[in-house]
C-alpha cells in the first residue's frame, strides 16, 4: 500500500465565469453534463416524439434538414409556424430543473432538435421572437456528436472575435444579455459528420 495517493483532480463542479462579448454574454461549460451524458443520449433518441417540419424558403416548402420536437406548456410560433407543445417528459424536465439551476432562470419550454448526421443543419438566424422577451436566456445542452457552433455579430466580422465553439457531448451554451438583438448563430453542415447530435434548448416564454 502507497503512503500517499496521487492527489485526485476535483470534479470540475461549479461554472466557468460568463464570458463578456460587445452586446451579449455566454456561459459556455464543455463538461457542465459530461457524467449524465450518455444516458440521456440513449434515453432521448428513443423516447421523443421526434418529428420532421417543414419551412417556408423562396415560396416553397422545404422539409427543415434536423428533426425537432417543442416540449413544455404552451405553442411556440417561430418561422411563421405554430408548434403546439408535447408535454413535458420527466427527464427533460430534470435537466431543465438542473439547467434552471445553474442559469438561475426557470424555463417553460425547450425545442428539442436531432441532427441526425453532418448534413443536418441550422441557418443563421437568432431567437429573439417576441414571445422570449426583450433579452432571453436560452440554455443550450448537446449530446452526441461534437458540432460547431458559429456565432456572427449582425454588423460584421470585426465586431466580434468569437466566432466558433465546438459543442460536445455533455456540455452547456447559455447565450443572454442582448446577445439575440446584435448577434446570429447557425449550425453548419459538416460532411464528415456521421454520428447523431441531439441538442435541447431551454427557453421561457410570456404568456
Ligand atoms: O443546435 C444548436 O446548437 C442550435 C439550435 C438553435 O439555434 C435553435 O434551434 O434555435
Ligand atoms: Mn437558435
Amino acid at each position: 500500500m502507497p503512503l500517499f495517493t496521487e492527489p485526485q483532480t476535483p470534479p470540475d463542479l461549479s461554472p466557468p465565469p460568463w464570458l463578456l462579448l460587445p452586446q451579449g454574454k455566454l456561459l459556455w461549460w464543455p463538461s457542465a453534463f459530461v457524467d449524465q451524458a450518455d444516458q440521456w443520449l440513449a434515453q432521448l433518441e428513443n423516447d421523443i416524439p421526434w418529428q420532421q417540419h417543414s419551412l417556408r424558403m423562396f415560396g416553397r416548402e422545404l422539409n427543415e434538414p434536423r428533426l425537432s420536437c417543442w416540449m413544455g406548456e404552451q405553442p411556440y410560433r417561430y418561422s411563421g409556424k405554430t408548434r403546439l407543445a408535447v408535454p413535458w417528459q420527466p427527464l427533460v424536465q430534470d435537466i431543465g430543473r438542473r439547467v434552471s439551476q445553474i442559469c438561475g432562470q426557470p424555463f417553460n419550454g425547450v425545442l428539442l432538435n436531432l441532427y441526425r448526421y453532418g448534413q443536418d443543419s441550422m441557418g443563421w438566424h437568432a431567437d429573439d421572437e417576441a414571445e422570449l422577451g426583450l433579452n432571453p436566456t436560452i440554455a443550450s445542452v448537446s449530446l452526441g456528436a461534437t458540432r460547431r457552433f458559429k456565432l456572427r455579430h449582425k454588423l460584421g466580422h470585426h465586431i466580434g472575435e468569437l466566432t466558433e465553439l465546438p459543442l460536445s457531448h455533455g456540455s452547456l451554451l447559455v447565450m443572454a444579455g442582448e446577445m439575440q438583438h446584435h448577434w446570429q448563430h447557425a449550425l453548419p453542415k459538416m460532411a464528415a459528420c456521421r454520428e447523431p447530435r441531439i441538442n435541447l434548448t431551454f427557453r421561457w416564454l410570456s404568456k
